[in-house]
């Protein structure tokens, strides 16, 4: 529906400037390297399609996933699909489970995790929270089409959670099943088909208020039929921090700007890019693009409880010795740093300290995250004036080459990971 190709045209192999690694514009959306054979060609040129899975509706398939590349398109999509298109029929339909609930569930602002638990939904009170199910067994069978995407058949057998929200914040959650099943998770304000904030193939997220929020893992019908079966699920919720997001101005030197520094705070296309090995990943380090790598999603999760269905592989292998590498020994990368960093083609002499606090914010909006710089050097296009890994696109919204302001942080005290800034 919303497919769109991209096409990226680097300049080209460049010197490197870093130690162990240099620009680096592959191993992001493109994911020509899924095979792991990354080659300096990805930099020269690299397709991105932006397509969420979903997206053709009963044509849903597990094979799209396997590009690697879509990414983040789901919100642009169902934007477009929230125009509410309910039928009758199924407000018809979904009435007697919301009225047979809302006196419980109308807590929009209500935090009272004591209330009980309605008999078939689990209660969820502590992030990041994890199931593990299976929908072939599954207690409910009510929920057939939500209100994000009315189109999609949602007809299976469904989990439900109620969530609480411990406060406002950014909630998301993410499913994993395995060929042959396709399970697809919802976020509803109510415990309502048309109540929905966001859902996915994978992954949704909405930004929520205190009080209870319901997630539904449901079994999505293809021409198959339904494709029931066991799945895993994982909840998080997030509180963004708060407050100024004052960036210094200044001036940045970058490889091959001919003296032409680019000002700061700057806005323009930041990359989206691979992962990064960290301290908490001792050697050996990986060998391909993807050794190593659920295990590191499990720690970076871990690290900072934000959830989403990660997908990018390791950076690739350009200059160093294994796949992932940054700029100096991962000893020396922090966990957490990883999952919230930044890159720009600074030159080493500009280079921001390991661990200085840069902001990526909405040009337009406050919403914005706190990432790490000067664990590495690109992207080699001048015109992309930024990278930072998924995590950060996810809760943006953006998608890979998605407009951000980029500045270093005046306040070098403020917490990493997203943030509400000041108007
Ligand atoms: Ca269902
Ligand atoms: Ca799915």
């Amino acid at each position: 529906m919303l497919a769109r190709v991209r096409l990226r045209h680097g300049s080209g192999l460049i010197a490197c400037v870093a130690m162990l690694a240099c620009a680096d514009e592959s191993g992001t959306g493109g994911g020509p390297d899924a095979d792991g054979g990354a080659t300096q060609g990805e930099t020269a040129s690299e397709i991105e399609t932006e397509s969420e899975t979903e997206t053709e509706g009963e044509s849903e398939t597990e094979t799209e996933i396997e590009s690697e590349s879509e990414i983040e398109s789901e919100s642009e999509t169902e934007t477009e699909t929230e125009t509410e298109t309910e039928s009758e029929t199924e407000s018809e339909s979904e009435s007697e489970t919301a009225s047979d609930t809302e006196s419980e569930t109308d807590t929009e602002t209500d935090t009272d995790v004591e209330a009980p638990c309605p008999n078939g939904v689990t209660c969820v009170t502590t992030f990041p929270f994890h199931f593990d199910g299976d929908t072939g067994a599954a207690a409910s069978d009510l929920l057939d089409h939500y209100s994000c995407a009315p189109e999609k058949n949602e007809g299976g057998p469904e989990f439900l959670f109620r969530v609480a929200a411990p406060a406002d914040g950014f909630l998301s959650a993410a499913v994993y099943d395995d060929a042959g099943v396709d399970i697809d998770v919802h976020i509803l304000s109510a415990r309502d088909a048309s109540a929905c904030l966001d859902r996915g193939d994978r992954h949704a997220r909405a930004d929520v208020a205190a009080g209870f929020v319901w997630v539904v893992a449901d079994t999505y019908v293809n021409a198959s039929g339904p494709q029931a079966g066991a799945f895993g699920l994982d909840i998080g919720f997030i509180e963004p921090s708060r407050g100024a997001c004052a960036m210094a101005v200044g001036e940045m030197a970058r490889v091959g700007d001919g003296g032409d520094r680019l000002a700061m705070p700057a806005t323009g296309p930041i990359v989206l890019e691979a992962h990064l090995v960290t301290a908490e990943e001792p050697a050996p380090f990986p060998a391909t693009s993807t050794d190593e790598l659920a295990a590191h999603y499990a720690l970076s999760q871990a690290a900072t409880g934000y959830v989403m269905h990660r997908s990018q592989v390791w950076a690739p292998l350009e200059g160093g010795s294994f796949y992932g590498a940054g700029i100096g020994a991962p000893s020396l990368f922090p966990l957490l740093h990883e999952a919230w960093y930044v890159n720009m083609y600074w030159t080493s002499a500009a280079r921001p300290a390991r661990g200085t606090r840069m902001i990526l914010r909405d040009p337009s909006g406050t919403r914005a995250v706190v990432v790490a710089a000067g664990y590495e050097t690109g992207p080699g296009n001048l015109d992309h004036i930024g990278g930072t890994p998924e995590e950060t696109h996810f809760y943006m919204r953006t998608g890979h080459l998605g407009v951000m302001t980029i500045g270093i942080a005046t306040d070098q005290a403020i917490p990493f990971g997203p943030r509400i800034c000041d108007p």
